[in-house]
C-alpha cells in the first residue's frame, strides 16, 4: 500500500508529444501494450501542469473547472490514481492544466498523464526511475509514456506480457534548426477518440496487417534520418507514416475519417509548395489537424502560406 508522504505535490509539468512514427493498435487493451514501437517529438513548452493533493472527496479538476465524476476523463484519472493507492483509504483532488487545445488531436492525454504521473510519484514518494515512470504512465494513455521526456523519444513496444519492458525512452540527439507548425482546421471534440478509434482499426480493418511492417520500417529510416540530420529522410518518412496509419483508419468499418475538407486543402497547399521546391511535410493525428514539419530557414516561406501559424521549437 502507498499513503502519501505531503498534503501536496509541486506542481508537475510534462510536455505534449507529436509522433513521427505513430502508435496505432494495441495487443493487449489493459495494459495499453502497443502492436509497434513509436517515435515522437516533444512540444518544449506546450503541455500539462499537475498537482495531487489529499482531500475530502475525489475530484478533478480541468483548467480551473471541477469535472463531473461521471465523466469520462475523471473516470480514467480515478482509475489511474487508483492503480496506487489500492488499500488505502485517502481521496484526492487532481487538478490539471493544459496550455493546448483538448481533444483537438493534439495529445493532451499524453502530457496529462505524465505530469500526473510525474505528480503521483512525488506525493506518493514512490522516486521511480524514468523508464517505470514511462512504463506506468504508458497504463493511463500509450501515448504518455512519451511525455516524459523532452526532445525525441521512442517507445519501445516490448514483449513481455506485463507490460514493463514496454517504455519510452530519449533519443540522445538534439536537432535545434527542427520546427513544428500547428495548424489547426477544427479544435472541437472528436466523435470517436483515439482508443475507440484504433480499436475499431484493429478489428475491422484487413489493411491493418500491413501497419506493424510499415511502423517498423518507418522507425528505423527515422533513426538513421536523425543521425544523419536528414531533413529530407526525417520529413518524407514521417508524412508516409502518417498517411499511412490514416489509410488503415479509412479502411475500418464503419469507416474512420478524421479528415475535413479543409485537411485535404492543407495538404495540397503543402504539397504545391513542396513541388515548388519548398522543404515542408506533415503529419497527422487522430483528428482533422496538420503538424508541419520545417527547418528554421523555411520558416518564413512557411509563414507566408500559412498565415497566423503556431510554430514550436522542439530543441528551445
Ligand atoms: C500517436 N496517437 O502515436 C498516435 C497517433 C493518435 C494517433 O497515441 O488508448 O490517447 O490512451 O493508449 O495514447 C493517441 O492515443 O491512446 C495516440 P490510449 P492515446 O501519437
Amino acid at each position: 500500500t502507498v499513503t502519501p508522504v505531503a498534503d501536496s505535490s509541486d506542481t508537475q509539468f510534462a510536455p505534449s508529444n507529436i509522433a513521427l512514427c505513430k502508435y496505432w493498435g494495441k495487443r493487449d487493451v489493459e495494459l495499453n501494450l502497443p502492436v509497434n514501437s513509436s517515435l515522437s517529438v516533444s512540444l518544449a513548452h506546450l503541455g500539462s501542469r499537475t498537482k495531487v493533493s489529499v482531500s475530502d472527496s475525489d475530484q478533478v479538476w480541468l483548467n480551473g473547472a471541477q469535472v463531473a465524476a461521471g465523466d469520462k476523463f475523471a473516470r480514467k484519472v480515478i482509475a489511474f490514481i487508483d492503480l496506487f493507492r489500492r488499500g488505502t483509504d485517502h481521496c484526492v483532488r487532481v487538478e490539471t492544466e493544459n496550455n493546448i487545445p483538448t481533444a483537438a488531436g493534439l495529445a493532451s492525454s499524453a502530457s496529462g498523464f505524465a505530469a500526473l504521473m510525474l505528480a503521483i510519484d512525488q506525493f506518493y514518494g514512490l522516486n521511480l526511475e524514468p523508464s517505470v515512470l514511462s512504463a506506468f504512465a504508458r497504463m493511463g494513455s500509450g501515448s504518455a509514456s512519451r511525455s516524459l521526456y523532452e526532445g525525441f523519444v521512442e517507445w519501445q513496444m516490448g514483449i513481455r506480457e506485463d507490460g514493463m519492458d514496454s517504455f519510452a525512452l530519449p533519443l540522445d540527439v538534439r536537432w535545434p534548426q527542427l520546427r513544428i507548425g500547428l495548424l489547426k482546421v477544427d479544435t472541437g471534440e472528436k466523435a470517436v477518440d483515439s482508443r475507440a478509434g484504433m480499436n475499431r482499426t484493429v478489428d475491422t480493418a484487413h489493411l491493418y496487417q500491413s501497419w506493424p511492417l510499415q511502423a517498423a520500417a518507418d522507425l528505423e529510416r527515422l533513426h538513421q534520418a536523425i543521425a544523419d540530420q536528414s531533413f529530407t529522410c526525417l520529413g518524407e518518412t514521417a508524412e508516409q507514416n502518417a498517411l499511412s496509419m490514416h489509410a488503415t483508419m479509412i479502411a475500418s468499418w464503419p469507416p474512420l475519417l478524421y479528415w475535413q475538407p479543409d485537411s485535404v486543402a492543407a495538404m495540397q497547399t503543402v504539397w504545391q509548395a513542396r513541388a515548388e521546391g519548398l522543404e515542408l511535410y506533415f503529419t497527422m493525428d487522430a483528428g482533422p489537424n496538420l503538424k508541419l514539419l520545417f527547418t528554421a530557414d523555411a520558416e518564413t516561406a512557411v509563414n507566408q502560406r500559412f498565415p497566423g501559424l503556431e510554430v514550436i521549437r522542439p530543441f528551445g
